[in-house]
């Protein structure tokens, strides 16, 4: 048997090293039965390109990204709100696993459109990159923010004024070298390994949200699966959890000394937190009335569970 399996990230990316260690494991265990191809971003089209062969079964297993996704599954943009996970990458990858609101009402959400979420995690926090220092809400005035697209992820940079557009990681290089775009976001790893920080002049340790990546599989293909098989595969993306926190880890730890050889680094003062925290909570109302379908059930107990976590 061969199984294709794609992703949005390319090299050793923490995605692709997650799709490579996924398919060396499942060709160990099935005895070199089962041979797991993995795609690079790029080789089978675009990211909302990948989503539908996802969806028609050319590809059976992605790692989907919910800034991609957001128009085919509506719900998953809950992902693009600011300041809503905790602080802490740890604690975020805590909810992502336990969460209720997340793996199970959420999921019911992919299952409508014939995607099967097998596991949430984390690639880290997200950081500002930018052609200016970006270190209070009016730094974002008139600025142009490169979102992956979903409305969400543009209704969060409206809040703070700028003015955000949709664009393929594939095509952003260029944008910020000739100005077409002022900054963007990003986890630190990739930030560095698509060589953004050579284009630009900032970086704002913002921890204003986290990537979450998705494993998700064609939901007919996983279904028809053998018992065996489908076990295989849950054992599988459960022992890649830790191990892909662990590497996401390794990858935006390592790079950061990268950036700060080129790149100035700029912090964002308490006040100047507690303003964007601020500019950031209607858009949770924004979500709840124009993007969810389920009237905001899942961001409520989302929050609730957080709360929980966090014990804030
Ligand atoms: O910014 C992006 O679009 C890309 N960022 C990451 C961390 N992975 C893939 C995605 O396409």
């Amino acid at each position: 048997q061969e199984w294709i399996f794609i992703t949005e990230e390319t090299g050793e990316q923490v995605q692709m090293a997650y799709a490579d260690e996924f398919a060396k494991r499942i060709d160990e265990k099935s005895g070199g039965n089962i041979t797991v191809e993995t795609y690079e971003f790029g080789g089978l089209g675009s990211e909302t390109d990948q989503v539908v062969q996802l969806q028609e079964g050319t590809a059976q297993l992605a790692v989907t990204s919910p800034g991609f996704i957001g128009n085919t599954v509506k719900e998953s943009q809950i992902f693009g709100l600011h300041f809503l996970f905790p602080e802490s990458v740890e604690e975020t990858q805590q909810v992502l696993n336990e969460s209720e609101a997340i793996n199970v009402d959420l999921v019911e959400q992919y299952e409508e459109v014939g995607l099967e979420p097998l596991a949430f995690w984390t690639e880290g926090a997200m950081q500002w990159t930018s052609n200016k220092p970006l270190a209070a809400p009016a730094d974002f005035e008139n600025f142009k923010m490169r979102t992956q697209g979903s409305e969400l992820q543009n209704e969060s940079y409206g809040a703070y004024g700028a003015n955000p557009d949709g664009y393929s990681w594939g095509e952003l290089y260029t944008a910020l070298e000739n100005g077409t775009m002022d900054g963007q976001e990003n986890p630190i790893f990739f930030i560095a390994d698509a060589s953004f920080h050579e284009v630009q002049d900032y970086m704002t340790l913002s921890n204003h949200n986290n990537y979450v990546a998705t494993t998700t599989v064609n939901q007919e293909w996983y279904d028809g699966l053998g018992e065996a098989e489908r076990a295989l595969v849950d054992e599988t993306v459960e022992e890649l959890q830790s191990w892909v926190f662990d590497e996401q880890k390794r990858q935006n730890e390592e790079f950061l000394s990268v950036i700060e050889e080129t790149t100035e680094i700029v912090e964002i003062s308490e006040e100047d937190r507690e303003e964007f925290k601020e500019l950031a909570m209607p858009v949770r109302d924004f979500y709840r009335e124009n993007i969810s379908t389920v009237d905001g059930a899942i961001l409520d107990k989302l929050e609730q569970e957080i709360e929980e976590i966090t014990g804030e």
